[in-house]
């Protein structure tokens, strides 16, 4: 089940949103605003796991991207790194995990088109045990920092390259 905010124009609102299936629930996937020369962002958002046994996100996909993957952040002396993520995020029993800006994070590499303020990034996660969870993110201002910092990410990225 999709449950969904929905503009006049059909493009879904920067505000609260979730996609239920099953035990999970997806609450907010969000994205930022790219410049035109960007060929990467990152996706966030919150799962959360309903059901007595564990599950793990497993893999993404999005046509938005050349490749979508899961990062991480790890710390490398006095920088950030984004590295892909082995084995999955783990989404506990009974609980949740938190992807974002400064942590781990969905990655779209080779992005297609820009990416507008407003606009919807569609996204297929892929959990071991759910299986293929279409998701929808909004994408929110450039710079967005969400629950914590996004300095981090943006490093990361310039210091990648
Ligand atoms: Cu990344």
């Amino acid at each position: 089940m999709v449950i969904l905010t929905v503009a006049a124009s059909g493009s879904v609102l920067a505000q609260a949103h979730e996609h239920k299936q099953g035990p999970l629930t997806v609450v907010h996937p969000w994205s930022r605003a790219t410049a035109p020369s960007q060929k990467a962002g990152g996706v966030f958002l919150r799962i959360r796991n309903d059901s007595n046994q564990p599950d793990r996100l497993i893999g993404v996909e999005s046509d938005r991207a050349d490749v979508a993957s899961l990062h991480a952040l790890i710390r490398d002396g006095d920088v950030m790194r984004m590295r892909p993520v082995q084995g999955g995020i783990e989404v506990p029993a009974n609980g949740e995990v938190v992807l974002a800006p400064g942590g781990k994070h969905v990655m779209l590499i080779g992005l297609r088109a820009q990416l507008i303020k407003e606009s919807n990034i569609p996204l297929t996660l892929i959990f071991e045990r759910a299986g293929r969870v279409e998701i929808v993110a909004v994408v929110e201002a450039a710079g967005s920092r969400g629950p914590s910092g996004a300095g981090a990410h943006r490093a990361a990225d310039t210091k990648s390259r």
